[in-house]
């Protein structure tokens, strides 16, 4: 084989080796757009509550919220552990937690309170709850789980974006915060003594929650019986 000849082969591979890495490099950018932008709507629809409630009642049943978009070698890290085809399909089938945001409330009750009034909204459709507030992982983690599809308007078409939602009470957020940190790297273990006390500090963030929510309910209820008049003019009506 002439030598310029199998140089300008090589070079022929090379271009669509590149233009490949190319194609795929922006079809993860869009994809990735996908996902902030559903990131950017549920952090709008949860900006809306908070400021509708305060302005009707002066507390938010929302005390925080974080988001993110999941980094690449982060998605990638979960498709192998999870087995999943390394591949732009398998991540849109199979990583629903793409895009997350993580809701805390002041109280149990809000939780809910915040799920459902997410999810009486038209173009917020449930695709997945994992409640582990009712039913705490072996480890004590609790918290309530939604995966969402979330409407995307594009110049051209309409899609449908999944979202992890993961609402939990400031206690919640407290441990899982300080779990995280223990478990600083997932490959190693932490002692059983260790696990032994984040399950009891589990317990004790549940007792917490508890209290806070009976407080919560008696405070409330109070402004309600100060306030008597208008519920007195409706029973009157
Ligand atoms: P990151 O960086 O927080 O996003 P699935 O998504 O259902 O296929 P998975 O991943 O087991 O499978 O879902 P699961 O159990 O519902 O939990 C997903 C996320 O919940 C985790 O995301 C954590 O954010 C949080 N989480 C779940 N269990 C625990 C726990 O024991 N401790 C703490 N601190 N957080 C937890 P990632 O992907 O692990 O990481």
């Amino acid at each position: 084989m002439p030598e310029d000849y199998q140089y300008s082969v090589s070079t022929h591979e090379m271009t669509v080796v590149e233009n490949r890495i190319a194609d795929t490099a922006k079809a993860l950018q869009e994809e990735l757009m996908l996902y902030e932008s559903a990131v950017e709507i549920m952090q709008a629809k949860l900006h809306i509550l908070t400021k509708e409630f305060r302005l009707g009642e002066d507390r938010s049943p929302i005390d925080n919220i974080q988001m993110r978009v999941k980094s690449m070698p982060s998605i990638i890290e979960k498709m192998r552990r999870k087995n999943y085809p390394i591949n732009l399909q398998s991540m849109r089938d199979n990583v629903q937690d793409i895009a997350g945001l993580r809701v805390v409330c002041p109280f149990l009750s809000d939780v809910y309170a915040v799920s459902e009034m997410l999810l009486r909204q038209e173009d917020v459709k449930l695709l997945r709850c994992k409640d582990y507030i009712r039913d705490p992982k072996p480890n004590g983690y609790r918290s309530l789980h939604l995966i969402v599809a979330v409407t995307v308007n594009l110049s051209d078409h309409t899609q449908m974006v999944p979202v992890e939602l993961q609402i939990r009470t400031i206690a919640m957020n407290c441990w899982a915060s300080t779990e995280h940190q223990l478990r600083y790297k997932k490959d190693v273990p932490i002692p059983e003594s260790v696990e032994e006390s984040l399950r009891q500090c589990a317990e004790l963030m549940r007792l917490v929650d508890e209290k806070t929510q009976l407080m919560a309910d008696k405070v409330f209820r109070r402004q309600e019986v100060l306030f008597p008049v208008e519920e007195d003019e409706w029973d009157n009506a």
